[in-house]
């Protein structure tokens, strides 16, 4: 594997919705380079990026994967991403190995939710965006519908660099607004295609394109402008450092078009990529932190600094081990040298550099500045590390994901998987930092949730796939919690005779209501030592202890105050354990006067939908008995901010995609506690009743 200087490095991510040809587009680009000798495609799991097993039989990309081409003497480093809202943090994560953005469009779709979703995270990391209007070829494609989405949901910004020469099953090249050719292609996935002349009769279209993308240029540096109002024009040069600045400033956004399956467009889009992406070193310095003092600090790429690099990706083999990805912004990681861990603080082996394409690694003797790679079995280092030179370590910051939508109880299908299931959702986790897994202290389950259903199916898939550990995924039973609603005032009196020593403890308690979330408060009121000190502690033990058990359908009781008014005890008789007991008798009898309610948990819940079924999604919240809060729009789509009970929630996620028909996705997170509507609650306390008959039989 060559070693390649900054300046003749690109990395790029590619980026949008599911389904509008990133991995397909990616796959014609490696094989357009020469990277590879086939066109992998999608449809038969033969593309490079898409590799897993679950990838392969679902087609669709689950997972951030790197691959690398060669091009006009530059190594290109392409990440290809997931495009569905379950997996969007795949996105976010690697957003600061790259330097530029290329956003894939469906001509047939145009702007989706997802799209504008990574789009944002581009947005935020500043970092320089090309179009891609894929999928030219096929029916009811249309370049201008697209490009209309295009501007109404991102403005001005983004002209397009290249016209298609026919649309649908007329497509057969493009026209490049930049090398003012045309480019027929012949459509077997080859790639072959011929230079030809503008068409006549699309010159005058694509005379007033090149005129719109020359004054955008124009536009965006004084210097140019001059030279513009001079000549009328600008020449090739110009034009092309001009919009290269332009795209750095993300004053202009190029738009390109291809059909990948039938790779056509591609090299245009290799000869641009490298012209108009900044390299490494023409990035914005990378925001870091000195690890001692927490000083804000920048890091230049340069190759001849210390070494520094930050891991943004972890992958989980079983095999192989775990394979750390890294981006190096300074000096250069060497093969069998050693590295600091600035996080863990820890000194880190770099047994054997790789380069990856997809699966399959080729060795690399060092990875400098500017590139990526990949190294297994790093002992201590996890996704979001840096790992630098011990004399110069800098602290480079970690990508922050969204808290998981939805949990799943999930169940061990045999007593080896349970055995299991902790290590192996360990390394899933490692994986995926998105992931989190805990056992409900209520409940006794184990909780592995994600940000969708099909984020933790999948999830479960790997456990058995990698790890050989079965288990079945129920929905999480709701940690519902009991309270009262009226103050009460109870005697408990707990008094056994037997053979010798006796048991005799008695107490009287006040319990009144406490506000939402004020938990448990207990009072000692005790007046002339009616009950000794030593044995209050025992009376609220037993009054918690009863509380947990709850009263109404097993649910702890929560929200409440007890006062111990008054007592009384014996000398020989009276122990802990029977004010222990008193206490509960006491509490029992306390929520017989206290009407006892139901509270279930409230989630907030934002649901991202296409304009034309908001009206269906609200009724449907309504009928969820969901508190509508607002709405916004953003292009085409709506977000409904709304407040539901969790339990109207738990299938949420596939009546959403049957409503929206795959188009809508959802987010939720907890917001508070309310009292369960008293029908509802006669029910939940009716089948709990059942239930607990049932295993007590
Ligand atoms: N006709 C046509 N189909 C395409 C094109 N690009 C991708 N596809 C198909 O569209 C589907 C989704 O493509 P894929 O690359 O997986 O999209 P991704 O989700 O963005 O990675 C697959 O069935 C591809 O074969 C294209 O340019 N033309
Ligand atoms: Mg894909």
């Amino acid at each position: 594997m060559k070693i390649f200087e900054p300046e003749n490095i690109r990395n790029i991510a590619l980026v949008g919705h599911g389904g509008a040809g990133k991995t397909s587009l990616l796959s014609a680009a490696l094989y357009s380079a020469g990277a590879v000798n086939r066109l992998g495609r999608v449809d038969e799991g033969t593309t490079v990026t898409d590799y897993e097993e679950e990838e392969i039989a679902r087609k669709i990309t689950l997972k951030a994967a790197l691959a690398f081409c060669e091009w006009n003497k530059t190594k290109i480093n392409w990440i290809d991403t997931p495009g569905y809202r379950a997996f969007i943090h795949e996105v976010k994560a690697v957003m600061p190995a790259v330097e530029g953005v290329i956003v894939v469009i469906d001509a047939v779709s145009g702007v989706e939710v997802q799209t504008e979703l990574v789009w944002e995270y581009a947005q935020d990391f500043e970092l320089p965006r090309m179009i891609v209007i894929n999928r030219i070829d096929r029916d009811r494609a249309s370049f201008e519908r697209a490009m209309q989405s295009i501007e109404s949901t991102w403005g001005r910004a983004p002209v397009p660099v290249q016209l298609p020469l026919g649309e649908e099953k007329d497509f057969r090249g493009i026209i490049d607004l930049l090398t003012n050719k045309a480019y027929g292609y012949s459509l077997d996935g080859s790639g072959k295609f011929t230079e030809e002349p503008i068409p006549a009769e699309k010159e005058k279209m694509a005379r007033s394109s090149r005129e719109k993308l020359v004054e955008m240029v124009a536009e965006s540096s004084d210097l140019l402008m001059e030279k513009f109002f001079e000549t009328g024009t600008l020449d090739g040069e110009d034009m092309i450092a001009g919009l290269k600045q332009a795209v750095m400033d993300s004053t202009v956004i190029p738009v390109f078009i291809t059909s990948a399956t039938s790779n056509a467009g591609v090299k245009q889009l290799l000869d641009h990529v490298v012209e108009l992406i900044p390299s490494p070193l023409e990035r914005k310095p990378v925001e870091a932190k000195d690890p001692k003092t927490q000083q804000a600090m920048a890091v230049k790429v340069d190759p001849n600094g210390p070494a520094a690099a930050f891991v943004f990706k972890t992958i989980a083999d079983p095999f192989a081990g775990r394979v750390s990805l890294f981006k190096v912004f300074s000096g250069s990681l060497k093969t069998d040298s050693a590295i600091y861990n600035v996080n863990k603080e820890s000194t880190e082996r770099l047994a054997a550099l790789q380069a990856t394409q997809g699966k399959s690694h080729e060795n690399m003797p060092e990875v400098k500045a500017g590139d990526i790679g990949a190294v297994a079995k790093l002992k201590d280092t996890t996704t979001g590390d840096s790992l630098t030179d011990r004399a110069y370590p800098v602290l480079f910051k970690k990508v922050s994901f969204p808290e998981p939508a939805i949990s799943f109880a999930i169940e061990p299908k045999s007593r080896g998987d349970e055995d299991k299931i902790s290590s192996a959702v360990a390394k899933i986790l490692e994986e995926d930092g998105s992931l989190r897994f805990l056992r409900d202290p209520q409940t006794n389950e184990f909780l592995l949730s994600g940000s969708g259903q099909l984020h933790v199916e999948v999830a479960v898939e790997r456990l058995k796939k990698k790890y050989g550990v079965s288990v079945t995924l129920k929905p999480p039973k709701v940690p519902y919690r009991e309270t009262i609603t009226a103050f009460a005032e109870a005697q408990g009196r707990h008094k056994k005779q037997t053979g010798g020593h006796g048991q005799y403890g008695d107490c009287w308690i006040k319990i009144e209501s406490l506000g939402r979330g004020e938990g448990f408060v207990f009072e000692d009121k005790i007046f002339g030592g009616a009950i000794p000190k030593n044995y209050i502690p025992a009376v609220e033990k037993g009054i918690q202890e009863a509380a947990q058990r709850g009263y109404l359908a097993g649910y702890p009781v929560v929200d409440f105050k007890v006062t111990l008014t008054d007592g009384s005890y014996h000398e020989v008789d009276s122990s802990e354990l029977a004010f222990k007991i008193a206490g509960s008798l006491a509490f029992k009898k306390a929520m017989e006067q206290a009407k006892p309610v139901l509270l279930e948990p409230v989630m907030n819940a934002e649901i991202y939908c296409p304009e034309e079924s908001a009206g269906d999604l609200m009724g449907d919240l309504n009928g969820r008995r969901g508190r509508i809060l607002g709405m916004d729009s953003k292009g085409h789509m709506q977000i409904i901010r709304a407040q539901v009970p969790f339990a109207e929630m738990l299938t949420y996620a596939p009546d959403l995609t049957s409503m929206t028909g795959g188009r809508g996705s959802f987010h939720m997170e907890f917001s508070h506690y309310d009292q369960v509507p008293a029908h509802i609650a006669a029910k939940i306390i009716e089948e709990k009743r059942k239930s607990a008959q049932e295993g007590a039989a």
